[in-house]
């Protein structure tokens, strides 16, 4: 085969090409990867994450890729990562990889993300048909059962690109992800949402911007370390960062805030990816490595800081 056709990360791969890589990367590290199935999918497909675990007692770390059917640089980054735990040679990475256990699902939304490489590039929801709408497919990132609704941070209406949906959980992909993450809570330290773009951090809450959670300073210090470390690599790329409703905009229903909220997942974040809108969603894939060198070097950083807390 041409190299062009063969996985890797100078293009955007699609779901079927980013499985079967999977496969492999599950047969050639048995000891290290376990796969997991977090659940089907409204269309009925699996949507499928991999475990890699050095040595067992790790503090677990979460990445949930791809919620939203458009933004390709987060699977791209999210696969990149996994090669990187598996394959690095770096010693910051090497102790990296080895001292957590990842659970990483690099395409939540199954559907939308075979949806955008087929019909429309530019779609965000799930595909699940309304009752009440021809408008097709829900927000997934605003259907968890978490302040659902409150607050206007989700519309519901059908046809809105927020639309949370006519009930919390109505998405299959988002009860599945809630039940596997629920299953596995007491191993997770740190959640990551994977999205883009805009170049953030976003902490809880995102269902309002009346209070703030908890443990602000700590996660403020913690998103701070990883925005000093992406600003620090060549390319000099500048992170905003604060909480979800502060910075951006109300919304409810989001993963992280769920898995601050009602999951005890103290450090929980959304991270928006490049670039600032020159491209927006239509990220060039020259931006794809050095994209998820910042994710890596944005994440060490960040579970360093979490040491000290
Ligand atoms: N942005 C996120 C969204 O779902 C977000 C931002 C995440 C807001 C979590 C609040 C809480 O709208 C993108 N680009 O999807
Ligand atoms: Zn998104």
């Amino acid at each position: 085969r041409a190299s062009s056709d063969e996985f890797g990360w100078k293009r955007y791969n699609s779901l079927a090409e980013i499985e079967a890589w999977l496969d492999d990367i599950l047969a050639r590290y048995p000891v290290i990867t376990e796969g997991f199935v977090v659940g089907q999918s409204y269309e009925g497909r699996t949507i499928r994450g991999i475990k890699i675990s050095y040595k067992s007692g790790n503090p677990g770390v979460f990445i949930e890729s791809n919620i939203h059917a458009r933004e390709w640089i987060t699977s791209a980054t999210a696969t990149w990562l996994i090669n990187q735990f598996l394959t690095s040679d770096d010693p910051l990475v090497r102790t990296l990889a080895e001292s957590h256990d990842w659970y990483i699902v690099p395409v939540l939304n199954v559907d939308g993300f075979v949806y955008t490489h087929e019909k429309d590039r530019m779609w965000r929801k799930t595909r699940q048909p309304s009752a009440i709408s021809s408008c097709v497919g829900v927000d997934p990132n605003r259907n968890y059962d978490s302040h659902w609704m409150e607050n206007d941070g989700a519309s519901s209406n059908p046809c809105a690109e927020n639309y949370g949906g006519p009930q919390p959980f109505s998405e299959p992909e988002i009860k599945a992800m809630s039940e596997f993450v629920a299953s596995i809570k007491d191993k997770v330290n740190v959640m990551l949402a994977f999205h883009s773009y805009s170049q953030l951090l976003l902490s809880p809450y995102g269902h309002t911007e009346e209070e703030l959670p908890p443990n602000f300073d700590d996660l403020m210090e913690v998103a701070k370390a990883y925005a000093d470390a992406v600003e620090a690599l060549p390319y000099g790329t500048v992170y905003r960062y604060g909480t979800a409703a502060g910075v951006l905009y109300t919304a409810s229903g989001a993963t992280n805030d769920w898995a601050y909220n009602e999951q005890d997942i103290q450090i929980s974040y959304t991270i928006e990816f490049r670039d600032t809108g020159r491209y927006g969603f239509i990220l060039p894939p020259v931006h794809i490595v050095p994209n998820a060198e910042e994710a890596l070097f944005g994440i060490v950083a960040l579970l360093d800081k979490c040491k000290d807390l």
